[in-house]
């Protein structure tokens, strides 16, 4: 009899023990990532987000493929994790057309695709299961805001005579230069007196923007701002409105996009006059919602990041804060 109830206990000791390995070790996902490359401030940070947040928790494997900017590299990236039996696939996309059919492919073989900043332009955006980072139009849109504001307050724009911007945009085709051009034009509707005289791609990274900018400031003597589609490219650009002997941030106002390290040491010295935050912290979100999905659990089909704007105004006092 009482060895029945040790046998009993035993058994009940074993299953309940079970269960909690069952608790503490889920079973182990291999995610693979297809990133764009690195050409910018923003990317690297992103890049380091998504690498530690997959390193502390030993639950998950990633495997990292950087894309150089080539979509072909990004193409056979996802081709050999579908080949790979992966769990799940992270992907940002370098530009939003040209990978239905490697989307169709991974959601034949049954891999959810979660893509993280960029998106995949619409007809597209069935084929994965959803997108978390930021609002792009909105971010054009708080530049224009932020710039109507400025212009008023300095006494410079009285709504009639013309405001002449330069842009300097993202990479063609890419979800936040598309965007991001978008939503300042929206802005520029309410300012009939703005006009865009010159616009160009600057590819998201400091050498084109300055080069572009050089041919900008060599063929035209009257650039009242310009919006750079993000930070790099306008740090880039301030070089070449040195080296053209003008003063950045006074003979020309700059406003951009992102908000890195960078940007905030440009505005501390006057030379950048706004950054709209664009967070590339997007590794633990990324991580929690792989978590929710092996555990069953319905991803929302939208996950925005909260951002701000920074001036400077505020810059020196957000500095010492900043993680990117
Ligand atoms: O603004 C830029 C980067 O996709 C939001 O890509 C991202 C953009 C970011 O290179 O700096």
């Amino acid at each position: 009899m009482r060895n029945w109830k040790k046998v009993v206990g035993l058994f009940v000791a074993v299953v309940a023990l079970g269960s909690v390995a069952a608790f503490a070790a889920p079973k182990t996902w291999v995610v693979g990532f297809s990133q764009i490359g690195s050409e910018s401030e923003w990317r690297t940070a992103d890049t380091i987000s998504v690498q530690n947040a997959f390193n502390d928790d030993p639950s998950f494997i990633l495997i990292y493929s950087d894309a150089q900017q080539k979509q072909e590299n990004q193409i056979k990236a996802i081709r050999s994790f579908i080949a790979r039996r992966v769990n799940a696939i992270l992907f940002t996309a370098l530009v939003e057309t040209g990978y239905g059919p490697v989307l169709q492919e991974a959601k034949n073989a049954g891999i959810p695709v979660v893509m993280i900043d960029r998106d995949v332009q619409a007809s597209d955006r069935g084929l994965r299961l959803t997108i978390m980072g930021s609002d792009f139009i909105k971010e054009g849109e708080k530049a224009g805001t932020w710039l109507a504001t400025y212009l008023q307050k300095q006494g410079i724009d009285d709504g009639t005579k013309p405001i002449d911007i330069v842009e300097l945009q993202g990479t063609t085709g890419s979800a936040p230069a598309i965007d991001r051009k978008t939503g300042f034009a929206n802005i520029m509707k309410q300012h009939p007196n703005w006009q865009i005289t010159r616009s160009q791609t600057g590819n998201f990274t400091s050498a084109e923007g300055k080069a572009v900018m050089e041919a900008f400031l060599k063929a035209d003597q009257h650039i009242q701002v310009l919006y750079a589609h993000n930070d790099q490219m306008a740090l880039g650009a301030i070089q070449a409105i040195k080296e053209a002997g003008l003063r950045p941030g006074k003979d020309i106002i700059i406003v951009s996009v992102d908000g890195v390290k960078g940007a905030f040491d440009a505005m501390v010295a006057g030379e950048l006059n706004a950054s709209i935050e664009c967070s590339p912290l997007l590794g633990p979100q990324a991580v929690q919602a792989l978590r929710d999905l092996r555990d069953g659990q319905k991803l929302p089909g939208r996950i925005w990041t909260i951002e701000g704007i920074f001036d400077q105004t505020n810059a020196a006092a957000a500095l010492p804060s900043r993680q990117y």
